[in-house]
């Protein structure tokens, strides 16, 4: 029998109820919890039966009953308590972005790559079987040759001048705040997808209000990208958290000279692939979806819609696996976490000077060691 890790979370907000369900789905251990005060991780603590509550965080990395240190802090304390970890010998799963800017990044990669420790970032929609279903087809050549991918990320929950939250604030969630929080989730999953990559990109960003009750707000609303990929496809993405009626639209689209593809993550059971006569809908079920990986990660039959918690467990389960040295397809790592870091610093130069940047990739060595695990 597997051996069960001890998880301990850092954060006490949205996305750490998220990761703590998922814990508890994967048959691991919540063992602590620590937030920004006792009082906030007592509450959460409560809730969900978790039991020890460390007044730290700081104490939650050092003690011998963690073994796998979860991240969903702001993002200003990404890179110390992931380097903290690195060197208490700690598992990570560190919420993206990992790090408020990409000088940050490389310290965390230089921890992690010294440490030798397994890391992992919830770029979560990676899990929808019908995203394994559109990655398996398009690396087969099911899409013919790739001339562009498109789509968009919308929101709309900062859509009214008196929103706010800490991610507003250029300190705590870093400069870019619409791109980092959910346009890196788009790059992410068309990367994934398609197996290609943005190699430059200029990028326009924006303000609905340069306001927010009465603080100036210093994070773009909107970021507008248009980019070439490595492998000679162009692109276009659109980013917004002031889209009314939009709350998570990730949408992305593939078109080929075979086929099209488009998933949307509002609608993530369905899979339409275009063509000139006709257009198909593949829903998601062990019967018509046609990838292993995509079979494996459907758990209901079809018209039982699973969802984005569904997707975050198999995340967690597959990212534990991989700690305990198994081999997992997939599980977005170092070099994912540090290609978002490298496409956020793209978009914030490219928008102030005006200028197409290239995109950093991640060094020789995390690359090797993501390959290898
Ligand atoms: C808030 O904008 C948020 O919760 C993001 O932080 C997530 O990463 C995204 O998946 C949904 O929206």
């Amino acid at each position: 029998m597997q051996t069960k890790l001890r998880a301990g979370i850092i954060g006490t907000g949205f996305i750490a109820t998220v990761h703590i369900r998922a814990i508890r789905n994967s048959g691991h251990e919540l063992v602590a919890i620590a937030g920004s005060s006792a009082e906030s991780a007592t509450v959460v603590a409560q809730k969900f039966n978790i039991p020890k509550v460390f007044s730290t965080w700081q104490e939650l990395v050092l003690s011998p009953d963690v073994d796998v240190v979860h991240i969903c802090t702001p993002n200003e304390l990404h890179a110390e308590i992931c380097i903290a970890a690195a060197k208490a010998n700690k598992q990570i799963v560190c919420e993206k972005p990992i790090s408020v800017n990409g000088q940050e990044a490389n310290a965390i990669e230089a921890a992690v790559l010294n440490s030798g420790v397994g890391f992992a970032v919830p770029f979560a929609y990676r899990f929808y079987p019908i995203v394994r279903e559109m990655r398996a087809r398009l690396l087969n050549g099911e899409a013919g040759s790739v001339h562009q991918m498109h789509g968009n990320y919308l929101q709309d929950w900062l859509a009214d001048s008196t929103s706010d939250n800490w991610r507003v604030d250029s300190v705590a969630g870093g400069k870019s705040r619409a791109f980092a929080d959910v346009g890196t989730h788009w790059c992410d999953l068309m990367e994934f997808v398609t197996g290609d990559r943005i190699a430059r990109l200029t990028a326009n960003t924006s303000k609905a209000y340069q306001e927010r009750n009465g603080v100036k707000v210093q994070t773009e609303d909107i970021a507008n990208i248009i980019f070439e990929t490595v492998g000679g496809a162009t692109g276009a993405l659109t980013v917004s958290q002031v889209s009314l009626g939009r709350k998570n639209q990730l949408l992305i689209e593939v078109d080929g000279s075979k086929a099209s593809y488009t998933f949307n993550q509002e609608s993530p059971d369905t899979l339409l692939i275009g063509g000139r006569e006709s257009n198909q809908i593949i829903m998601r079920g062990n019967d018509t979806l046609t990838s292993a990986d995509g079979k494996r990660l459907s758990l209901l039959p079809s018209g039982h819609p699973q969802g984005y918690q569904d997707a975050f467990n198999a995340f967690i389960s597959d990212a534990y696996d991989e700690f305990q040295g198994k081999m997992v397809v997939g599980v977005p790592g170092l070099r994912d976490g540090l290609r978002s870091a490298f496409l956020i610093e793209a978009v914030l130069l490219s928008a102030e000077s005006k200028t197409w940047v290239n995109v950093r990739e991640a060094s020789g060595q995390s690359q090797t060691k993501m390959l290898a695990s």
